[in-house]
Order: structure tokens, then sequence, then C-alpha cells
């Protein structure tokens, strides 16, 4: 008797769900009711494929069981990616002249990580294996994408040839806002991209390989105040102490994360352009202050003093982010993270005590300020300095989102979720094992690989004559050879193709990589230079290779 009932019962929820797949698959899924900025831009949803319609199916029909499951979930997750931003340029990381208020508040209130990683020391190989949770070896994307396919041409003979340039994310990557929707999570981008090859000028996102493509299903384009945007002119300079330049994209990430809904769960990517060069400031009484306060005797003197305004002025803007989730009634559920997507740019800031600078895998190239705050969560005023990596962040949101085995349609991940870190646990000190030692003496953990890949020449123009040497603190930019890295507990060993040599480091005891151990621990040096070499057989990455003459 009961059977027309659920006949019509089903039907019914047939209904529901069809029209939620529509009201997806026709890009209504906007948040607020704005017009579309004139700075927005507005591509074309990924094409989809018959099994991602099958699974969008399931994941809606799975969505509204999963937000009661994950009511300890974080309902609001924002990424703040920094450019360029070294791991020593925050107040807070111990930097003694740059100003960073907002986000030393940020770390007070929540955790400081000593030892975070990027994945690359390069734009957007270290944005790829962000969003996807794997190695930049594994996704064949290990340098910055270009206008057009080719290789690398040098101005200087070099005996290896680099991998062929690698232009975009691949569609069939899965993202992490494409892994998070089936938790029932929208999602928002902002800002930099660098994942496709450049459309309509530098860092213009493609109508095909955009964050539409990729799962974003708000997304907005604008240099704000960045230089990146002043094109012809200069902008008025601003000379009132306090008075920052107003931007336009920070503006739009306010509005957006202000209109974002109670009860829909959100992850939201505030992909800053600040601090990458050019580095210029309309804000002559950050310079005035700057120039009081830098040491007169300070290399790249004139430099440093622009960076430093950029860095504090980097710091406001964040600051509005702050606020804006201060103000909304979301605050105390919102996990917020802030890193950078590589190190510090050698002629305008101090990586020291760190060794080398953005475009090189020694620690000043990938080591990155990596700050994580949850209210509800995340006890304040704690430091840790467990080793995590950029391809970390997507496992450990998954983690804190309670995703099921099954929500990871991708098994091939490189990440290792630390959110045992983040909540309820104490920092961990995980930098003491020596990983020739028995693994039964050692916890999993300790024996944990990190990857870098890195199979390119850098610079590119100005190869001849940038010195031979990376150094520390030198201010200039450096040969890049072709190299790859792995790290495993407190050692570093760094393989050179080239010449198929190695160093071998033990950073507790020598931070600044400035002891090679290669010769005097052989049996270390070997078993570190197997794995790295077993990894990268595993995951077919692409290698440098001889020239042919
Ligand atoms: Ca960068």
């Amino acid at each position: 008797m009961n059977q027309p009932t659920r006949c019509c019962g089903i039907t019914r929820c047939l209904l529901i769900l069809l029209f939620s797949i529509y009201a997806v698959n026709s890009g209504n899924t906007n948040w607020g009711n704005e017009a579309p900025s004139p700075h927005q831009a507005v591509h074309s949803p990924k094409p989809i494929r018959h099994n991602q319609l099958q699974n969008r199916q399931t994941s809606r029909a799975q969505s509204i069981k999963n937000k009661v499951r994950n009511q300890e979930s974080p309902q609001n997750i924002i990424i703040i990616l920094a450019d360029d931003l070294a791991w020593s340029d925050l107040s807070c990381y111990g930097h003694s002249w740059h100003e960073t208020p907002n986000l030393d508040q940020l770390a007070e209130s929540g955790i400081r990580f000593t030892q975070a990683y990027a994945s690359a020391p390069i734009c957007s190989a270290s944005r790829a294996s962000l969003l996807t949770g794997k190695s930049t070896a594994r996704l064949g994307f290990e340098f910055v994408t270009k206008n057009e396919l080719g290789t690398q041409q040098i101005d200087q003979a070099t005996p290896l040839q680099a991998p062929p340039y690698q232009l975009q994310l691949e569609l069939n990557q899965l993202t992490i806002a494409e892994r998070l929707e089936p938790l029932g999570y929208q999602s928002f981008f902002a800002g930099k991209w660098h994942l496709n090859a450049h459309h309509n000028g530098y860092l213009g996102w493609s109508p095909t390989h955009g964050p539409a493509q990729q799962g974003f299903q708000k997304a907005i384009q604008d240099f704000g105040s960045h230089p990146y945007g002043w094109k012809k002119s200069q902008p008025p300079t601003i000379e009132i102490n306090g008075e920052y330049p107003e931007d336009s994209l920070i503006n739009q990430i306010c509005e957006t994360l202000a209109e974002q809904p109670n009860g829909t769960p959100t992850l939201s990517v505030a992909s800053l352009y600040h601090v990458h060069t050019p580095v210029k400031t309309t804000c002559q009484w950050l310079i005035r202050k700057y120039d009081q306060r830098v040491p007169m005797d300070s290399p790249a003197r004139e430099k440093r003093v622009r960076y430093a305004a950029f860095v504090e002025t980097l710091d406001h803007h964040v600051g509005q982010i702050l606020r804006t989730v201060q103000q909304s009634d979301r605050q105390r559920e919102t996990i917020i993270i802030f890193t950078s997507d590589n190190g510090g740019h050698p002629e305008y800031t101090a990586n020291a005590p760190l060794r080398g600078s953005k475009w090189n895998l020694y620690e000043g190239g990938i080591r990155v300020p990596f700050i994580a705050n949850w209210p509800n969560k995340i006890a304040p005023g704690q430091t840790s300095d467990r080793p995590i990596v950029g391809y970390d962040l997507l496992p450990t949101l998954l983690d804190l989102c309670k995703a099921k085995p099954t929500d990871l349609r991708d098994p091939w991940l490189d990440g290792k979720s630390f959110a045992d870190t983040l909540i309820n646990h104490p920092p961990k000190n995980l930098s003491c094992e020596d990983p020739d030692r028995s693994t039964s003496q050692a916890e999993p953990e300790h024996q944990r690989e990190m990857i870098w890949h890195f199979p390119y020449y850098h610079p590119e123009t100005g190869y001849a004559s940038a010195i031979e040497k990376i150094g520390i603190d030198d201010f200039k930019v450096s040969k890049t050879h072709p190299h790859s890295a792995i790290r495993v507990g407190r050692h570093k060993l760094i393989w050179f193709p080239e010449t198929d040599s190695t160093e071998l480091y033990d950073l507790d005891s020598d931070p600044s990589e400035s002891i090679n151990l290669a010769d005097t621990s052989p049996s270390l040096n070997q078993n570190l230079r197997q794995r790295l070499t077993d990894y990268l057989e595993r995951v077919n990455a692409r290698l440098a290779i001889a020239k042919t003459k």
C-alpha cells in the first residue's frame, strides 16, 4: 500500500537531484546577486565527461549527508597565498624591520610552522602542486608557464636539455576545489592563477584552463593595486601615514567573503600578487618609514626599503581579509591558511640563515612561512617544527573535512595529512631521526620522504652573467642547474644530473647547507640517493637529458 507513496517520494527526490545538477551545470552557483564585475573573468565550465556526470550526481546526493557528517569540519576554508614571500619576511618569523601586525596576530591566535616548504622554487609548478596534492615530478609540471610550446634556450652552452615547457595544469588533474565538491563545498578563486599559457597578456587566464575549468564556481581575475595593473602610468602617490592604495582585487575578495551564505561550506583561494616583482609602491610614507629603519650598511638597501613597503602592504591586504571574516558570523568555523608559493627573491630580500633563494632547491628557495588559524579547533600560540610541504595541504583539508577514501577519486596523491598537528596535539619535533636507522626504531613519520624536482636551468635570460655559486644573502641571481632533492627526517640530499653528483646536509645542525656530508656519510648518501631515484622512476619524472651533438 505504501508503494505509490514511495514512488512519488523517489520521483520527487530525483527531480530535486536533477534540478540541483542543472543549477550546477548552468553555472547558477554564484552566491550573491551582484552583476559581474568588469574585472571578473567569465569562462565556460569544464566539459563534463560521462563518468564525471555520474560522479556529480552521486556527489550531490551525498552532499546533504556529508553536511550532517561534517559538523566538526571547517565550514569555511580560506587559503591566502602570497607570491615570493620569503620564510624570513614576517615579523613573527623574526624579521627585524618588516612590520606585519595582521599576520603576526593570525599566527599568535593559531599555529605557525617553522619548517614548511613550497612544492617548488618557482610559481606555476608550486601552485599546480598545491592545488592537486601531487609533487611537481608526478605532475610533469616543474617550471613556469609560457606563451607557447617550446624548449628552454639558454645564452650559454649547457650539457643538458631541460624537458619541454608545460603550458597548463591539465584538466584531468583534480584540484582541491573538485575534490571538495563532493563534500558539498562551493569554491571561489581570486587573483594569480598562473596555471595556463599566458592569455591576452602576461598571467591572463585562458578560457580553457582557468579556475572555472578546474572546479571553482566563482573566479575573479584582477591585478588590483599591484604594479602589474599600473600599465602605462604610475598612480598618484600617497603621502599620508597609514593610507594604502585602494585595491580592487582585495575589495572583491572581501565582498565575496561577506556574501557567502551561512550553511554552505565554502573554499576560497585568495591568491595575491604581492610581493612579486616589480617591487614598486605609491606609498611614499612607507618609503620614508623604512628608509629610517633599514640599516645604512645593508646590502641592496634601496631595493630592500621598497620591498619592506611591499611586505607591509601585503600585510595590510591580508588584514582587510581577516577583518571581513571577523565581522562575519562564520569566524569560529573558518580555517585560514596563509603561505607563500616559493622562497624570497635574491635581489630584494634576505633568506639567511638559509642558503639560496627563489629558483633553487636550497632551503631559501623552498622554505616558506605557513600559518593556520581556526578558532574552534586550533589552539592559539602554537609553533610546530614538523616538516610539511605544499602538496600536503590538499590531503590535510580533505582529512579535516572528513573525506572518505571513496571521495578520493584519484589515489595518486603525494601529500600527507598533518591535520593531527593542527588539532588537539602538541607540536611535534619530527626532525630528530636518522633515515639510516632501522624502521622498527622509528615512527613512520620520521621516514617520510619529501621530494622536489627542478630539471631546468635558470635564469633563461642572463644565465651567462649570473653568478656561479648559490650562496647566502649574496643579493644576486645565481646560476641554477637542473637538480632534484629529497628530505627524510633531518637530512636533505640534492642530486645534480649534469655531474651525477650529490650534496647531503644535516638541516638540524646545518640549516645553512654549508657542510656537504656526501663523502663523509656514504651510507646515508647512498640511501637517500636511491630513494630519490626510485621515486623519480616510479612517477615517470621528466629529466634533463644529454644534448645530442
Ligand atoms: Ca612566486
